[in-house]
């Protein structure tokens, strides 16, 4: 019997593996045939990683960061009947914008896939006189209609949660820098329409604890649970030899998602498996999904590593819950409304 419920759809081909017995730390384990993307992944892209996946007909769809051969990151499509094993459209997604004419960014990269009410929303980081939010919607996944850039310049990561709370769109963002921003919060705003947006409150900061020091920022779609909004977030800290990007998790209020209920102080998945300490841009997990099911209380994270491959970990609703809440430091700033 579960503890905690997840107020979520049942998926019951959810991907998933044992926990190992040797597992210390945080109840978050790897899929031991991790990276589940390898280099070279589909002709004209050298990587993909930091991609987002959920739930589709009979098995699962995704919006995936795919570094083209020629250096510029795009977004395209996948599907999977495990979850596991991935097939990619060969073009990149067809953005049209609301007249139906052609829209392809510059560049478009770190999407995030999120479903509320019979819409799906892609969100990534696209350019915008700089780094920004981009956003489009589809209902059949043919169509992709690119909506008007929801925040200013300069923001990045973006995730929308799976359902209105108080009537309204709610939107985590990170505002950032154009660059290798060495700073930054989670905010969160609020929109009727996904036109206009605002009600603007900072949620959570970086924080002491060392690998959460620099800089942290939305990863996964929020699930909603019994004990509030479960959020998988990335942290950063700053090194002699570069950034290292480690997995959080928090709860927030689930109608008030900018109250922090619990966070952990503890990094719940580090850089420790050659997939994640080499590639690309060593050290980095950098959490962009979960297919989760209600009825098991299974969760599988979905993480880019090192910028060039994509992991997947494992965990349950009742062991990440009670290992947040045992470990759990809110600050003041945390726990205000986040208005100044
Ligand atoms: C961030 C983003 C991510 C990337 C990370 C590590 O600024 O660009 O896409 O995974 O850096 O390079």
């Amino acid at each position: 019997m579960s503890k905690y419920k997840m107020i979520s759809p049942a998926v019951p081909n959810v991907p998933w593996q044992e926990k190992p017995e040797n597992l210390n730390g945080a109840p978050v384990w790897r899929y031991t045939e991790n990276p589940i993307i390898g280099r070279n992944p589909a002709p004209g892209v050298a990587r993909i990683f930091n991609s987002a996946v959920m739930p589709y007909e009979d098995g699962f769809i995704g919006v995936f960061r795919g570094e083209q051969v020629n250096g510029i990151p795009y977004i395209y499509l996948g599907r999977s009947e495990d979850g596991i094993r991935w097939d990619f459209e060969k073009d990149k997604i067809p953005f049209v914008d609301e007249n139906g004419e052609s829209f392809m960014p510059a560049y478009a990269y770190d999407p995030r896939l999120v479903k509320v009410e019979d819409t799906y929303y892609i969100i990534w980081c696209q350019d915008f006189y700089g780094a920004a939010i981009g956003m489009a919607k589809t209902t059949d996944f043919k169509t992709f209609t690119r909506l008007e850039n929801p925040f200013l310049p300069f923001n990045r990561n973006a995730v929308l949660f799976p359902r209105k709370v108080n009537g309204n769109f709610m939107m985590l963002s990170r505002p950032s820098d154009s660059g290798h921003t060495p700073f930054g919060d989670i905010f969160i705003s609020e929109s009727p329409d996904l036109v206009y947006w605002g009600k603007h409150r900072h949620i959570m900061g970086k924080n002491p604890e060392w690998w959460q020091a620099v800089k942290i920022c939305g990863g996964a779609a929020p699930v909603e649970t019994s004990e509030g909004w479960l959020l998988f977030y990335h942290g950063v800290t700053s090194t002699c030899n570069g950034y290292v990007y480690s997995i959080g998790g928090a709860i927030l209020d689930i109608d008030e998602p900018s109250r922090v209920k619990y966070r952990c102080e503890n990094f719940l998945l580090t850089p420790e498996e050659w997939y994640e300490e080499r590639g690309f841009v060593p050290n980095v997990c950098f959490p962009c999904a979960t297919i989760h099911d209600s009825e098991s209380g299974k969760i599988a994270i979905y993480y880019g590593a090192a910028d060039s491959y994509v992991g997947l970990a494992f965990t349950t609703l009742d062991e990440i819950v009670d290992y947040i809440k045992e470990h759990s430091v809110v600050r003041a700033a945390d726990t205000e409304e986040g208005r100044r």
